[in-house]
């Protein structure tokens, strides 16, 4: 049976390979969503990848991933360093959760040095650019093996 991974992305990355790439690269998140369905294609593994702007909306859609995902694969942009909502959202959901930073997030401002969600996080990786996608679906792919 192939299995369903959410990789769920927050505000601001649907900007992603538009502006500052000097910092998140010329990537899209298009381009992310393929290369995880590439990888996603060796493990049997199913993508759906998703961006909001708004909180609200990631909560819903980690309850939705209750029912309907195997793992969850989030960047939750500046979410992660203010949102314990988000926090308590994925302490609902029982399957491997793995935090994704483009950027080195310990190499910038200090208050990008914390995250909520990493007390949840199974594995968290940042700076490896949005490469960091596709080892996190490997790592997913061995998490649920
Ligand atoms: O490095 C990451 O992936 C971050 O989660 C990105 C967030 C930032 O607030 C975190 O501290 C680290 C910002 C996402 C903004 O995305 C943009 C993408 C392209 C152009 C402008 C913003």
């Amino acid at each position: 049976m192939t299995r369903k991974i959410y990789i769920l992305n927050g505000p601001n990355l649907n900007l992603l390979g538009k502006r500052e790439p000097e910092i998140y690269g010329h990537d899209t998140l298009a381009d992310v969503e393929a290369a995880c369905a590439a990888v996603g294609r060796e493990a049997n593994l199913d993508v759906t990848l998703l961006q909001s702007n708004h909180e609200g909306a990631l909560i819903d859609w980690i309850h939705e991933a209750r029912e309907n995902a195997a793992g969850i694969i989030i960047n939750p942009a500046a979410f992660t360093h203010t949102s314990v909502a988000i926090l308590d959202a994925l302490k609902t959901f029982d399957g491997p959760v793995l935090e994704v930073h483009i950027s080195n997030v310990h190499q910038r401002e200090s208050f990008r040095h914390h995250s909520y969600v990493s007390l949840r996080a199974d594995g968290v990786i940042a700076g490896f650019g949005v490469e960091g996608y596709a080892l996190a679906m490997r790592r997913m792919s061995s998490l649920l093996t």
